[in-house]
């Protein structure tokens, strides 16, 4: 079975970890994860990709898995001797041996490197036994502005102020001339089933999106499903909620479904699934004509990841 995710960061590395799992280790199958760099940056000379190195951390069982970011058994020196030098952020840590895998990365994007031949680089550490592609080569940091009219960048936003200025837009500067990595466009069309993972609709799924041609792959793709990020009218983790308000969708598993649309209606989605605290939305959905599936969508252990994944994976 060949089976392509779209994803961002925790959500999308826990999604995929339950979907190797459920996958096995037969050779039968292939897991291609675009991934979301609409949280990159650039910072003390360094390029960071949130998202690529917490999903490649985690299926390298590497991550810090209490933080949900960076590598599990960090140390944070050359961040306190940034901070003493007034360098980069202070409200924003570089571990040490997250720091390698930045200076790796920048070092082979100097040398000219794409950054799907760094993912591939990177990938090539330990055997994850999935591919791993950007969902574009060009750089597409997310920038936000809040009600004051000011710009920042979005992690500024959202480690430095936790989201809680008002979000008024999201701009991904670029995004328009930007086209998918190499791979990205075939690996959604010749997929048995694309999935998109219970991540951050608006700033993990929505850059993916963005990215030109890849609405257009996934409207060929041979089936579409995506599992709600919302459980309970609450978002899992993270402050996916504040991202909603600012594009003026509510919190909850429907709202959600309905900003991606339904194939038939000229949306993305063949199937949704919401979690059981939301049975009670799947009449509604399915009213308007939604393949709506309640199922456990908590993934608090990697037996109940994979069991998301097979609910995701099945026709
Ligand atoms: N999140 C924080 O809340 N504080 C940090 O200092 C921080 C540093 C950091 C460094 C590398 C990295 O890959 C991620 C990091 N994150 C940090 C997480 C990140 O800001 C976001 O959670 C994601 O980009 C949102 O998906």
């Amino acid at each position: 079975m060949r089976v392509t995710v779209l994803a961002g960061g925790v959500g999308g590395a826990r999604f995929v970890r339950g979907l190797r799992a459920a996958l096995g280790d037969a050779d039968d199958h292939e897991i291609t994860v675009v991934v979301n760099t609409g949280d990159d940056l650039w910072l003390s000379g360094v390029r960071l990709q949130p998202d690529v190195d917490s999903i490649l951390y985690a299926l390298a069982g590497v991550n810090d898995t209490e933080r949900g970011w960076g590598r599990a058994g960090e140390s944070e020196r050359v961040s306190a001797e940034l901070r003493e030098w007034g360098a980069g952020w202070p409200w924003f840590t570089l571990g040490d041996l997250d720091l390698g895998t930045h200076l790796a990365r920048t070092g082979w994007l100097r040398e000219g490197l794409t950054y799907t031949q760094v993912a591939e680089r990177l990938a090539s550490r330990w055997p994850i036994g999935v591919r791993l592609l950007p969902m574009t080569d060009a750089e597409v940091d997310t920038y936000v502005v809040v009600e004051d009219g000011s710009r920042l960048h979005f992690q500024e936003w959202w480690t430095r102020h936790r989201a809680a200025l008002r979000a008024l837009e999201f701009q991904n500067p670029g995004v328009a001339q930007a086209v998918p990595a190499p791979g990205v466009t075939d690996a959604i069309e010749t997929a048995d089933v694309v999935l998109v993972a219970p991540s951050n609709p608006v700033v993990s799924i929505g850059p993916i999106l963005a990215v030109p041609g890849i609405r257009d792959a996934l409207a060929r793709a041979r089936r579409v499903v995506g599992i709600s990020p919302i459980i309970g009218g609450r978002v899992v983790r993270g402050m996916a909620d504040a991202c909603l308000s600012a594009i003026g969708v509510e919190t909850s598993a429907a709202a959600v479904a309905r900003h991606y649309g339904r194939r038939a209606d000229g949306g993305l989605l063949d199937m949704w699934l919401v979690a059981e605290e939301d049975a009670g939305l799947a009449p509604d959905l399915a009213a308007d004509g939604w393949d709506v599936r309640v199922t456990p969508l908590w993934m608090t252990d990697l037996e109940r990841s994979a069991a998301l994944a097979r609910a995701a994976t099945a026709e």
